[in-house]
């Protein structure tokens, strides 16, 4: 009986020669998007019943959580009314103002990032 003679394993073909490349493994993490919180501000002029009706309307807020915050405003100078990208907070922003502004109130309004 012939025997066929045992082939040596074969060499996997090696890296490092002068055209290979290295990939660096590196983690990438997906930061989440910077988020705006909408601020209104006190004075002394606008109406608490406005304020109130602002914030149910442009923040969705039922009418006793609405009321809370415009007291917290009342109180304490500021309160946020809600947090949102970046493109929607300035829009709030721009509602809110121009609301205020066709009723002839001061009433004042920013977005600010949250940390
Ligand atoms: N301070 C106002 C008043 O006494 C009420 C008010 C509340 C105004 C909140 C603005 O963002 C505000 N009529």
């Amino acid at each position: 009986m012939v025997t066929k003679p045992v082939q040596p394993p074969v060499a996997p073909p090696q890296s490092g020669g002068e055209d290979s490349v290295v990939l660096e493994r590196r983690t990438q993490r997906v930061q989440p998007p910077k988020m705006y919180q909408v601020v209104l501000l006190n004075d002394d002029f606008t109406p608490m019943e406005f304020v109130v009706m602002v914030i149910q309307e442009f923040f969705n807020k039922d009418r006793e959580t609405a009321t809370q915050i415009m007291l917290k405003i009342h109180l304490q100078g500021k309160g946020v009314c809600g947090v949102f990208s970046r493109d929607v907070a300035a829009t709030k922003v721009e509602l809110v103002l121009d609301a205020a502004r066709q009723a002839g109130h001061p009433l004042q309004c920013v977005s600010e990032p949250v940390e």
